[in-house]
């Protein structure tokens, strides 16, 4: 059974049952066979799993709107990285090659699957995140870098995910030369400098260790250096974010070991916010693979008008990290709920001006409301993303947080192909009360 919380009413009344099939066909199409993505044709497979209300928000570009949130963190980011390129405008529409396989994700990593991420069809996907530009980035020759872009997940409905959300790519490399080595150094004495003048406790952890190695290629001299880094340019960025109220407290940071198949050695980075420890960030030495590609695939990724060609990319030594802006502006603005970004409402939107980092002061109306649902499950089950996935195509923001209560897979309503009985917990405005909530189990007949 899962149940699902409405901050307001649910405007839509289903009269005849949904199909819950393995995957949602909710889409509009150019022709039986074709549907259309920013102007683009594709056609539909049996792997097509994109929603209309996933298609819809891809114009959008929350964060190229300057007096957004997400748009204003975007360029206070950038203004602290003022040296580096700072790319904003890149399709979403990207390749499995160009999300996992150039990134040297394994075949059966679980972020491929059709329960995980948004597929278009076979061939062409939503990218999952912003790492999925770094080949073509380094392979159009830049070696220091932003790029801020929408990503797209299949996930959990609650107030901190939404299927859609933004992730900034930062990265620079370094060439393995005398006088590149010798620049990391100096950078990294400048940053040490400054930081150690500031208001800021640092957890850190070794930059290389058996769990979290030097890549096969790499002089772990070079590769402890890159890391350093990292992390200093990481912490210095923090610093300009979250430092500004830290007049009494220090900001505290936290570097954690991670695993990402296109670093090594990895990281994430956590904050220390009202009590609790929050994950900003992914990160790491980029693995020697990323670089050798963007060398060999240079033509295959028209990203810049003019590419200029980088033969020496695969000798050079650099780092990446790529972090949520969700995440950081929900702090930096005091924004309760991810759905919020996503408000066309004045009174939102009017709260927020260019270059400026204002406190949000909330206009919720209604209490929140509970439903709990029963359904039928078709022959081989239904995977919760789905769910998520059909309840948002119905009940739009509007349904706040969904969640498995009981144990659906001891249910026994398993197995059966039966017409679900969705349309019977979709109330009208009346019904907003805990004491109209459906009984546990609905009827079985037959
Ligand atoms: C990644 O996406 C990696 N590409 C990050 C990376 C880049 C690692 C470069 C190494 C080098 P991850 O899935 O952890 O990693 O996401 C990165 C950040 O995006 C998280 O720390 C979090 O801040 C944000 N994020 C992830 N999932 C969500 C979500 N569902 N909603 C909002 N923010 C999210
Ligand atoms: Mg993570």
């Amino acid at each position: 059974m899962l149940s699902v919380a409405t901050s307001t009413r649910l405007l839509l009344r289903r009269h005849r049952p949904l199909p819950l099939t393995g995957r949602i066909r909710n889409i509009h199409r150019t022709s039986s066979n074709e549907i259309s993505i920013l102007d683009q044709r594709y056609e539909v497979d049996g792997t097509t799993n994109i929603t209309q209300t996933i298609i819809a928000k891809l114009p959008l570009r929350l964060h190229n709107q300057p007096a957004h949130p997400l748009g204003i963190l975007r360029s206070k980011i950038e203004s602290h990285f003022h040296d580096f390129a700072h790319l904003s405008s890149v399709h979403p529409v990207v390749t499995p090659a160009k999300n996992f396989d150039l990134l040297g994700f394994p075949p059966d990593h679980p972020g491929r699957s059709a329960t995980d991420s948004y597929y278009i069809n076979k061939d062409y996907m939503l990218r999952t995140h912003t790492s999925a530009h770094e080949v073509e980035t380094f392979a159009a020759g830049q070696s220091k870098w932003l790029l801020t872009a929408d990503v797209y997940r299949r996930d959990e409905i609650d107030s901190s995910h939404y299927p859609v959300f933004h992730q900034m790519e930062g990265a620079r490399v370094f060439k393995t030369d005398k006088a590149g080595i010798e620049g990391v150094k100096a950078d990294n004495e400048r940053l040490s400098r400054y930081l150690d003048q500031s208001n800021i406790v640092i957890e850190d952890i070794p930059h290389i260790s058996p769990t979290n190695p030097v890549q096969p290629t790499h002089d772990p001299v070079h590769s402890e250096l890159v890391a350093l880094n990292l992390k200093l340019s990481t912490n210095s960025l923090l610093l300009k974010l979250f430092g500004g109220g830290a007049r009494d407290a220090p900001l505290q940071v936290r570097w954690i070991e991670a695993y990402f198949p296109f670093t090594s050695p990895s990281f994430e980075v956590e904050i220390l916010y009202q009590g609790k420890w929050l994950e900003i960030l992914g990160c790491g030495v980029v693995q020697q693979l990323t670089l050798d590609n963007a060398g060999k695939y240079l033509c295959y990724f028209p990203l810049f008008a003019q590419p200029h060609p980088s033969p020496g990319i695969s000798d050079n030594i650099g780092w990446a990290f790529g972090l949520g802006l969700e995440r950081i502006a929900m702090i930096l603005f005091s924004i309760p709920d991810i759905r919020l970004f996503w408000s066309t409402d004045p009174r939102f939107l009017s709260q927020f001006s260019e270059n400026k980092i204002t406190t949000f002061k909330p206009y919720s109306k209604y209490p929140a409301c509970f439903k709990d649902i029963s359904f039928w499950v078709p022959e081989g089950g239904v995977h919760e993303n789905d769910f998520c996935d059909l309840v948002r195509d119905v009940a739009g923001d509007l349904a706040e947080d969904v969640k498995i209560v009981g144990d659906r897979w001891s249910c026994r309503f398993l197995s059966l192909t039966s017409p679900i009985a969705v349309d019977r917990f979709l109330h009208s405005s009346q019904d907003r009360s805990q004491e109209r909530v459906l009984p546990d189990k609905l009827p079985v007949d037959g």
